[in-house]
């Protein structure tokens, strides 16, 4: 992975301090849950890893790294650390945070059309990554989020926005790998519902770790910048039935899996 981003961010091109910045929320150190999601689907349906499909997996990290970068804005949840380090306004000021994840939302689409694959599957993964990122996924799920800061959502409302803010780049790693692998309509729609749980659980267990995890856990200060009133998991359900919501779209995943490897 870092291979593949640094073939594409060289130091020494035209704007170094871009790259600088580019590369700083790059190598900030995260999980890289995406990629590991599309990779590992991969292998499940045997295909061999090869440099073509880290550049499917480098595209989905870039433009979440571009997602937390801008998240991360005075705008927006103002926050100055992540991932356990300055964010990337703090170091390189607030118009370059900007530029910088501007250009980690489009440069993934370059790495897509430079990806040696059949060309009808570049088409459907570019379609699948707008999708999920764009004004009908995470972009649209930040948007209600922030319009939801203010007011008590339903359990119903607030699954919606982890749908789109969390679910849908969370679900594309699934999907992705089996449009590479050629797989049928029904198994790639097995796929977006494993996604789709698989971000359920993830958000809660976000909740859950905002009330429950320290700094050094997960790199930012727990709850900073929330407003108050914020809806969570934790607030509509409690922590035991966040705690059970998290079981039950795990027992869901692992149903899905174990359907899919029938
Ligand atoms: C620029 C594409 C783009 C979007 C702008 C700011 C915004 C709209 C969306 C933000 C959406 C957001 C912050 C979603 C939460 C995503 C999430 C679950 C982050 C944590 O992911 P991890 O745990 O992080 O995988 P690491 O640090 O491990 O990579």
């Amino acid at each position: 992975m870092t291979s593949i981003f640094d073939d594409f961010y060289d130091a020494d091109d035209l704007v170094s301090h871009l790259t600088q910045s580019i590369q700083y929320s790059i190598q900030a150190g995260g999980k890289r849950i995406r990629p590991l999601f599309l990779l590992e689907t991969l292998q499940a349906f045997g295909v061999s890893i090869t440099t073509e499909h880290l550049k499917v997996a480098g595209a989905v990290e870039l433009i979440h790294t571009s997602s937390l970068i801008h998240d991360d804005l005075p705008a927006m949840d103002n926050d100055d650390f992540r991932r356990g380090k300055p964010t990337n306004h703090k170091v390189f000021g607030e118009a370059q945070a900007i530029l910088a994840g501007d250009a980690l939302l489009l440069d993934p689409y370059l790495l897509l059309a430079n990806a040696d694959l059949p060309s009808g599957v570049v088409v459907a993964l570019v379609r699948e990554l707008a999708l999920a990122s764009g004004s009908h996924g995470m972009v649209a799920g930040q948007v209600l989020d922030m319009d939801g800061e203010t007011q008590t959502l339903t359990f119903e409302q607030l699954k919606q926005i982890h749908a789109l803010k969390t679910g849908k780049m969370l679900t594309f790693p699934f999907v992705a790998a089996g449009l590479i692998a050629q797989q049928s309509d029904e198994v790639i729609l097995s796929l977006r519902n494993l996604g789709e749980k698989v971000g359920q659980a993830f958000q809660i267990r976000d909740d859950i770790l905002d009330v429950t995890a320290t700094f050094d856990q997960i790199g930012k200060t727990p709850g900073k910048d929330e407003a108050a009133d914020k809806s969570t998991y934790i607030k509509l359900l409690d922590l035991a039935g966040a705690k059970a919501e998290l079981s039950a779209n795990l027992v869901a995943a692992e149903n899905i899996l174990a359907e899919l490897s029938r």
